[in-house]
């Protein structure tokens, strides 16, 4: 996406479309934000709000608009819908927000939107399907955050164990953004080492490394539980997804992608490392998984097409 002016309309002004927002704005990414919620009065505070941060950053036109807005932008980020209350689990979700979901996706490809639809609402492997079957737009041009706050987390508390900078840790959450999420550690590497042999050597243990992936995956339920709710790293990823398309990155990034035939898998959208650049997504790394592996990813697989057949039978 090379031309100069570039546009997001944010669909959902909550804890995460603002915590979005306010992201973009620190990173000076795109000159055109859009922000709508059915909660209109909120999104004329936030855009006052958020527009006295660009002296301090980047100008940038920030205001209230409606779906209409989405006719000349490059991105419609989608994060509305309800969030999970403390004992909800993702799944729980569903008929909820594909309510919501349909009702939004539609009047943005009546307005003529031509760009990259980017969805995290919960559960947002299903929302995400269900966003490439309601716009009928070509599967590069539909991406879901997927496991990119999962990985995060996995790359975090791995820096913390092993003591060293999360960003220096290849590793992956694959599967559902949820409860069948699992770590690729066979494939993980830390400084071209294999990241169990280089735990193994550093004293631990493969049930610390299994004790971790248990924690990352019931993380978002030890801060729901304190704090009602998460935000800032799933809206952090959101804008690192952003950067990607906006700097035509060729960047791999964990999200969620749709499948045709990797992993054994097709008609699913499913946390992978993909290729993201202006055109979307340019293409899905399938991590060659260990046969264990591949029956977590199969068992993942079988629980979002149990679920995405129920919500829109
Ligand atoms: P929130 O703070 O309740 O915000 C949701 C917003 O959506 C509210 O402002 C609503 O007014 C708005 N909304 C509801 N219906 C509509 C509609 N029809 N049109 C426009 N706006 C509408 O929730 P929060 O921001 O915490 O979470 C939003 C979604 O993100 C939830 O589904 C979460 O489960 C999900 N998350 C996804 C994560 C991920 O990794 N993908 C991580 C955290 C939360």
């Amino acid at each position: 996406m090379s031309k100069h002016h570039q546009k997001v309309v944010l669909v959902g002004d909550g804890a995460v479309g603002s915590a979005y927002a306010f992201a973009m704005m620190q990173q000076g990414l795109a000159e055109e934000l859009v922000i709508v919620d059915v909660i209109k009065e909120r999104t004329v505070g936030d855009a006052l709000d958020l527009e006295d941060a660009q002296v301090f950053t980047a100008p940038k036109q920030i205001y209230s608009g409606d779906y209409s807005d989405a006719k000349d932008a490059d991105l419609v980020v989608i994060t509305a819908g309800a969030p999970q209350k403390p004992g909800e689990t993702r799944l729980d979700l569903v008929n909820k927000n594909l309510k919501i979901l349909s009702s939004i996706v539609q009047p943005i490809v009546d307005s003529g939107f031509d760009g990259i639809f980017v969805v995290a609402a919960n559960p947002v492997d299903i929302l995400t399907y269900a966003t490439w079957k309601f716009s009928g737009f070509p599967k590069n041009k539909v991406i879901g955050s997927g496991t990119s706050l999962d990985s995060s987390r996995l790359r975090v508390a791995l820096g913390n164990k092993l003591e060293l900078d999360p960003r220096s840790i290849e590793a992956y959450i694959l599967g559902e953004h949820g409860d069948t999420e699992f770590a690729a550690y066979d494939e993980a590497t830390v400084g071209g080492v294999p990241l169990k042999t280089y735990a193994h050597n550093k004293g631990v243990t493969d049930d610390e490394l299994a004790d971790i992936e248990d924690k990352v995956r019931n993380k978002a339920y030890e801060i729901i539980n304190r704090k009602g709710a998460t935000y800032y790293g799933v809206a952090t990823s959101l804008m690192r997804i952003t950067r990607a398309i906006f700097r035509d990155e060729n960047a791999i990034l964990p999200v969620g992608a749709s499948l045709e035939g990797e992993y054994g898998l097709d008609d699913i959208f499913i946390g992978t490392p993909a290729i993201i650049n202006a055109s979307g997504l340019a293409g899905v790394v399938e991590i060659p998984l260990s046969d264990d592996e591949k029956a977590k990813m199969a068992n993942s697989a079988k629980t979002l097409k149990q679920v995405t057949k129920d919500g829109l039978a």
